[in-house]
């Protein structure tokens, strides 16, 4: 059960795998991975599919012949293995024109670069089946709050999705958007730093209903904030639109470790909720599960496709944990006594007005505040113990 299949819906970013571990401190470790042979290689794992960047297939500023030759390596290979690519990214961070950003970039002559950039890559991504186009703006955002006008970029950024989401209405594209948040790293402070900006942003578009989040686990922990937490707000918005799984270890750097290698067990209670939903039936998550890790540059390629293997074995573990932790009759008695399912009921009686409510002594004047909290517990600890002996597989 723990052999990756399709079914698992695992997908893997080209720039994953494929780094070569440079970091600011010290250059590649490894040589370069061809796409052919990631390709391959995931298949072989069992991994259903493969995204990429414009600039991790081809180099910035490939000629057109480069670039096609490329295009159709990569179309050859999925044919062949039956590897698909349900999403495509842009690269507006590597090349030096974006050190100020590609969409809110403080040069007008940038950011209509930037654009066209996407548009080109949003083409071959309607051209690939893929059905999600990931936009995370690692470089739009300042160092120094006098060097940007927070909200003149929020508008420039506004006016650049929007004409993305007409452009894929014009077109006929399947394609919908999935903004990728990051508090900071490589700026100094990112536009759209957490889910909740990023949500808060979408209300205000043209077409709303196209655009979600990408949240990556490592980018809201950096932020010192419950991944869980946060995927269970975007899955009751409906804007959980792709998700990149990886592992953190506390706020400091971005370390894009395998998944499950940073905070475990909130890494169990999102397998848990990506998997079932909430407790009470609330939304599950049913898009690709991707992971956007790096492989440490302490690896050679043998050590590479090990993690890379560990993330899906590690998410598939941690499936069968939740699965367990589900279906025992002590858990479920003590998530009744924590009273976790008393929160799905109304607060208010059906049809109760303000005026009966006022009426209802019982829920003020006669209620006994002291006897209740002064006596019974939650059990919440228990309930909590429970948890991490089923991560533990101690029960
Ligand atoms: C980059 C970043 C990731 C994003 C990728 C998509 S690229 O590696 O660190 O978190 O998901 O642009
Ligand atoms: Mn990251
Ligand atoms: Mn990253
Ligand atoms: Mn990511």
């Amino acid at each position: 059960a723990v052999q990756p299949t399709r079914d698992d819906k695992f997908s893997f970013g080209l720039w994953t795998i494929g780094y070569n571990g440079s970091d600011p401190f010290g250059g590649p470790t490894r040589p370069q991975l061809d796409v052919v042979e990631a390709v391959e290689k995931l298949d072989e794992l069992g991994a259903y599919g493969l995204t990429f960047h414009d600039d991790d297939l081809f180099a910035f500023g490939s000629t057109d012949a480069e670039r096609q030759t490329q295009i159709d390596r990569l179309k050859g290979a999925l044919e062949s293995t039956g590897v698909v690519v349900p999403m495509v990214t842009t690269n507006l961070f590597s090349a030096p024109v974006f050190k100020d950003g590609g969409f809110t970039s403080n040069d007008r002559d940038v950011r209509r670069f930037a654009l066209r950039k996407v548009l080109r890559n949003v083409d071959l991504a309607a051209e690939l089946g893929a059905e999600t186009f990931v936009m995370w703006g690692g470089r739009e955002g300042a160092e120094y709050d006098a060097a940007k006008d927070v909200q003149a970029a929020l508008e420039r950024y506004r006016e650049a999705v929007n004409l993305l989401a007409q452009y894929v209405t014009d077109k006929g594209y399947g394609i919908k958007f999935a903004i990728e948040p990051k508090p900071n790293e490589p700026r100094g402070d990112i536009l759209l730093p957490t889910l909740g900006h990023a949500i808060a942003f979408i209300d205000t578009l043209e077409r709303p209903e196209l655009f979600g989040v990408n949240p990556e686990v490592g980018h809201e922990q950096m932020a010192g904030l419950n991944f869980t937490a946060g995927i269970a707000q975007a899955l009751y918005s409906g804007k959980l639109f792709h998700i990149d799984l990886n592992g953190q270890r506390g706020i400091k750097y971005d370390q894009d470790l395998v998944f499950g290698h940073g905070d475990l067990q909130n890494a169990f209670s999102l397998v848990d909720l990506l998997e079932h939903g909430a407790p009470q039936g609330g939304r599950a998550y049913d898009g690709p599960r991707h992971f956007d890790y790096k492989p440490s540059r302490t690896e050679d390629i043998t050590g590479v496709w090990d993690s890379a293997a560990a993330n899906m074995r590690m998410y598939l573990l941690l499936k069968e944990r939740a699965q367990a932790f589900r279906a025992d009759p002590e858990v479920q008695a003590a998530l009744e006594a924590a009273k976790v399912s008393e929160l799905a009921k109304p607060t208010l009686n059906p049809g109760e007005s303000y005026d009966a409510f006022l009426a209802d002594t019982s829920a003020y004047e006669d209620f006994d505040t002291d006897a209740y909290f002064g006596g019974k517990g939650f059990g919440f600890v228990r309930l909590q113990q429970l948890a991490v002996e089923h991560l533990m597989g101690a029960r």
